[in-house]
């Protein structure tokens, strides 16, 4: 296979990013996925400020824009004259149904994980490299969109952790990004849809023309039904919580807001915009939420809200302790080691030494299918953030090179084959293009 330098990789990725940009918002990828999507858009914002700090700032001006009364970020921000994808508009029907859905623009009345203040800081420290009429702009810009980031991180702490615990309650695999990962297999075994429901039909398919890499179609009416409970619910928290068949706490979206929660006050921090107490008290509490899941590895685990019990699957998400941060040296070596273990990146029969979404060893994993074994580009560039900010730097450095070095087959693929590095999923999926421009960073 034909390896792109450096340079030729930052190019073909700014290429896929400028094919895959609508003006004021960039495609998740042209085919299968038509629309804005919650945390894609912020990777996509991490790799546009390499480009373009006020371009970058764009993309989550528009997905804000279509933020929620309550504050909720919805997961979809759809757009029009895009090919078909399901569930569309009609399926969601949010205006219609909930008092907080906005006017101008037609939404999913899910989350994502709270990728956004992450982005934001990147952009801010992106934009003093720019010129001074161009950083006085973006400064003033993100002073506009900052209070609308606090209200999402409230919206948060308030209706999806309303007794406190540090944790996120999502009411859909969708609300993790991970949609089939085997975190879920235990509360999607208790989703029964009713006799009679309906399922649409999948969109998703078509446009892959695969199907091995894909959820499942029993896993896809599983998903169709907690979106007719969800409406039935009137999308409202209080409801939900109490009713819908799948509640559970995501570790790894609580590490993210523990960790965003801390981008977003020191943004605040440097621009004199208040409430850093507040954001600072959300990612205290957050981290112990994580922190309260670990076992003696330090790796984290989900919590099934409907039965209180711990979910202690082998997926990615337990390494969610490195991103919280908080776990003491010992703890926080032995989670290293286990990252880089042959039950992880250590794995023999890996063509990289990634994290595959699964670990090979549990007996769930599946190499082609999805968030069931696969290497996913914003993953990698997650736990390389959270080794990051866990001082692990030379760790940190090594999954770098390697996780750039797998985009240099210059596809962008959604995720990666993890033995044999073949591409999966869509391309050119825009988060991979983005991953790679901020691996190869300048
Ligand atoms: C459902 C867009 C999204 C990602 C998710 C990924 C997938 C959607 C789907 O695509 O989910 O939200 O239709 O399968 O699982 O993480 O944000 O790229």
């Amino acid at each position: 296979m034909n390896r792109l330098s450096r340079a030729e990789v930052a190019a073909r990725a700014a290429e896929v990013l400028r094919g895959n940009d609508r003006g004021l918002h960039t495609v998740a990828a042209p085919r299968l996925y038509p629309h804005m999507w919650s945390w894609d858009a912020a990777f996509i914002a991490v790799g546009l400020a390499r480009m373009s700090a006020s371009r970058a700032l764009t993309e989550l001006e528009t997905l804000f824009a279509a933020q929620w009364g309550n504050g909720m970020v919805p997961h979809i921000v759809f757009s029009a004259n895009a090919p078909l994808y399901e569930p569309g508009p009609d399926r969601w029907a949010s205006k219609e149904t909930s008092p907080h859905a906005p006017d101008h623009a037609a939404t999913s009345g899910l989350i994502q994980p709270p990728v956004h203040a992450l982005a934001l800081r990147r952009i801010l420290d992106a934009a003093r490299s720019s010129d001074a009429a161009g950083r006085r702009d973006v400064i003033a810009r993100i002073r506009i969109l900052w209070p609308k980031l606090l209200t999402w991180h409230r919206y948060l702490a308030e209706h999806r952790d309303a007794d406190g615990r540090g944790l996120l309650m999502i009411y859909h695999g969708w609300e993790s990004g991970m949609d089939n990962s085997p975190r879920w297999d235990t509360p999607y075994a208790d989703v029964v849809p009713e006799p009679g429901f309906r399922p649409f039909r999948r969109s998703d398919l078509a446009a892959l023309g695969e199907q091995s890499q894909r959820p499942t179609d029993a896993d896809y009416v599983k998903y169709q039904w907690l979106i007719e409970e969800l409406r039935q619910a009137r999308y409202d928290d209080e409801l939900a919580r109490k009713s819908l068949s799948f509640r559970v706490a995501d570790v790894f979206a609580s590490a993210i807001f523990a960790a965003a929660n801390e981008d977003l006050a020191r943004v605040a921090d440097e621009l004199g915009l208040g409430a850093t107490d507040e954001l600072l008290g959300y990612a205290e509490r957050f981290r112990r939420g994580v922190l309260g899941t670990t076992d003696e590895d330090g790796f984290a685990a989900d919590v099934d809200l409907r039965t209180d019990t711990a979910l202690r699957t082998k997926t990615i998400a337990g390494f969610a302790a490195l991103l919280s941060g908080g776990l003491d040296a010992e703890r926080r070596r032995r989670l290293v080691d286990l990252l880089l273990s042959p039950a992880w990146c250590g794995n023999p029969d890996l063509a990289y030494p990634l994290p595959p979404s699964t670990s090979p060893e549990a007996p769930e994993f599946d190499a082609a299918r999805y968030w069931r074994g696969p290497q996913w580009p914003p993953m990698n560039l997650l736990i390389i953030w959270g080794l990051e900010r866990s001082g692990e730097h030379d760790a940190a450095e090594r999954l770098r090179e390697v996780a750039l070095y797998q985009l240099t087959d210059g596809v962008f693929a959604e995720y990666y084959e993890p033995f044999t590095a073949h591409p999966l999923g869509s391309r050119p999926q825009s988060w991979s293009a983005a991953v790679a421009l901020d691996l190869v960073g300048g």
